[in-house]
This record gives C-alpha cells, structure tokens and sequence, in this order.
C-alpha cells in the first residue's frame, strides 16, 4: 500500500517512484515504460475528446489484420503509443492490433516486450461511446538472439510482467498492474496529470450484471445458453434476475465488471469459431488486472493466462468477473459440454 495519508493527491509520476522504491534492486526501467504509456495515453485522451470536431473522425479506408475497418484515431493512437515506447529505448518489439507482424523498434538493448491494443472498441469512436487502450508488457525471451521474431514475444499470459488500460469514457482512466495489485488513476485534464484514485482496486466476489453480446445466442455453447435463461431467472436469495450491460468496448464492460462485479463473456461462435477477443493485446492483459483483482478469467475451460499462444494474433473465448459468476457459468459450460 502506497501512503496516501501524507498526500491528498499522488500523480501517476510519483506513484510509479514510491512503488519503484519498494523494489531496491529495481532499475526503474519498467517505471520509465509505465510513465511512457501515461503520456501517450495523455496525448490519445486530447484527440479522442475533441475527435468530434476535427477531421480525424470517420475510417481512414485502410483495414487491420482482421479485415477491420480502420478509424484514423485508431492509427493516430497507435502511432503515440509506440512513439512513446519507442523513446525510452528499454522496448525492443510491439506488436499491435493494427500491424500484421512484430514492429522491430531497433533497441538491441530494449529488454521490454509490449502488446497494444491501441483503440479497443473502435467501432464506438463515431457514436461517442467508451473506447479504450490496453497494454501487455513482457521480458525479452532470448536476449542472445540479435534478431527479434515472434518467437520471442509468444509467451502465456502468466508471463506478463505488467498489464493495463486506459479507458476513454466521461473521463480518463489508467489502471495497471506489475502483479502486486491493481492500481487506478483518473486524468485530471486542468493539469494534465494522471491522479492514483484506487490504489489496490479488488472485484466483489459476486455481481449481478452479466454483459455478451445476445445477437449471437444462436451459435452459443449450449451451456452458455443456460447460463444466461439462469441470470434470467427470478430468485431473490441470489439477487437474479441479473442486469444486462453490453457496451461493445470490452475495456469499457471489462472495467464495470471490475468496478460492479458480474462477468463478461464473449465464447465462441459461428462467426469466431475460436472467440472474437485476441488472446495477447485484449484477454491476457484484462485477465491479469482482473486476478490481481481478485477475480477470474477463464477460456471456458482453464485460465486464460495459462494458455501457450501459437500465434501474435490468436483469438481465444473469455469469460471474466467475480470468481462466484465465472465458476457458475462454468459449471453450466460442464454440465452442458456435450450437447449441440
Ligand atoms: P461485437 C471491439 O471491436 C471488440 O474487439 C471488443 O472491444 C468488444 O468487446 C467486441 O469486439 C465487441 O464485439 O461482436 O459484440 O460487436
């Protein structure tokens, strides 16, 4: 725990020093990356607010790896991202959502190794709702290899040495962990600072909010199907029926969770027979805020973090939120495995 006593407000700056301190063999390298995503983030927030009235609205034309449509801000935030990271010189390779391959940056001695998702939620940038960035940093594997591959950055979630986001809603959120916890900060624009608001944020154990996309029940697991009529069920001991809340930006449904509790789900379809959500720059980042949170984030089988990735793109289904509703679908997802 940080000393909030002494302070009524600690800048993201500051926090990320006390909480390096507490690491004597620390080289401050991490806290320089952390501080590094803070400013892009900054610099992201200023467009994504004021995106209605310049011409950086609307697609661009070109599309990402998935065949996405691509907004300019998408791009625009990508850009201060690895610019940003880029500076510091302790990043030696990003992989983004918006680049088919690794982005060598050049920095033989970077030992850092950053997934981003630069605009998670893209889609929602025209209709002024939440948006969102994420961020997954991991050491370098082989340091004897000059040459950077995937190879390098294909390691499980339980890796990470940090994960976060920022979220782009009626204001500006930074959370992250370095696994001790999960902090968050709020931006306060007339200063420009990232101010610490949580210092050790924990997901109630139980919520009664579940959030997927229903437009798809038809190609959902059978057990997910009876999950869902069961939140829908009235039963006051449980408080259910539950509230449903889709926001199509899974930074913004993933951080109500975190905030409210409950669980957000998007499984695998006939549309994405492996799920929708990438395994390295959207469900291992948010799985690791969320167990350090004390919740749980599973694949519908095992956890997420445990998964050994094959590929830098790779989809994967997630259920995430409370321990006591993620082990409730799951017992739905068991009991209802075998049937189609
Ligand atoms: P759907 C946004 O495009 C995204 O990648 C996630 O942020 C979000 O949770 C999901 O896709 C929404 O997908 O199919 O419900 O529109």
């Amino acid at each position: 725990m940080v000393d909030q006593k002494s302070k009524s407000v600690i800048t993201l700056e500051e926090y990320i020093i006390q909480s390096q301190n507490k690491f004597p063999g620390a080289k401050g390298e991490l806290s320089q990356l952390l501080r590094d995503i803070g400013l892009a983030a900054k610099i992201i927030s200023r467009e994504v607010n004021k995106a209605g009235i310049t011409n950086i609205l609307g697609e661009d034309g070109s599309t990402n790896v998935h065949g996405e449509s691509v907004k300019k801000l998408d791009l625009f935030a990508d850009e201060q991202l690895i610019s940003a990271l880029n500076r510091s010189e302790i990043t030696c390779m990003v992989i983004s959502e918006e680049n088919d391959g690794i982005v060598d940056l050049d920095n033989d001695g970077g030992k850092y190794i950053v997934y981003l998702d630069p605009l998670d939620g893209s889609s929602n940038i025209d209709v002024n709702v939440s948006i969102g960035s994420i961020f997954s940093i991991y050491l370098r594997k082989n340091t004897s290899t000059k040459k950077l591959s995937e190879d390098d950055a294909l390691q499980p979630g339980l890796q990470q040495v940090a994960a976060g986001y920022v979220l782009y809603g009626s204001s500006t959120l930074m959370a992250y962990t370095t696994g001790v916890g999960v902090s968050l900060f709020t931006l306060d624009p007339s200063i420009g600072e990232f101010i610490l608001s949580n210092d050790d944020i924990k997901i109630p154990d139980y919520g009664s909010i579940y959030s997927v996309n229903e437009g798809n029940y038809k190609s959902w697991p059978e057990g997910l199907k009876k999950y869902v009529k069961y939140c829908q069920e009235v039963d006051d001991e449980t408080n259910r029926p539950y509230s449903a809340r889709y926001i199509g930006a899974m930074v913004a449904d993933v951080h109500r969770t975190l905030m409210k509790g409950g669980i957000f789900i998007y499984p695998d379809s006939q549309e994405y027979p492996n799920g929708k959500l990438r395994l390295m720059y959207e469900c291992n980042p948010l799985s690791m805020i969320i167990e350090q949170a004390g919740g749980m984030a599973i694949d519908g089988n095992g956890r997420v973090m445990e998964i050994t990735p094959e590929s830098i793109h790779q989809r994967t289904p997630i259920f995430i939120g409370s321990k006591q509703n993620v082990m409730k679908v799951k017992e739905f997802l068991d009991e209802h495995k075998d049937e189609k």
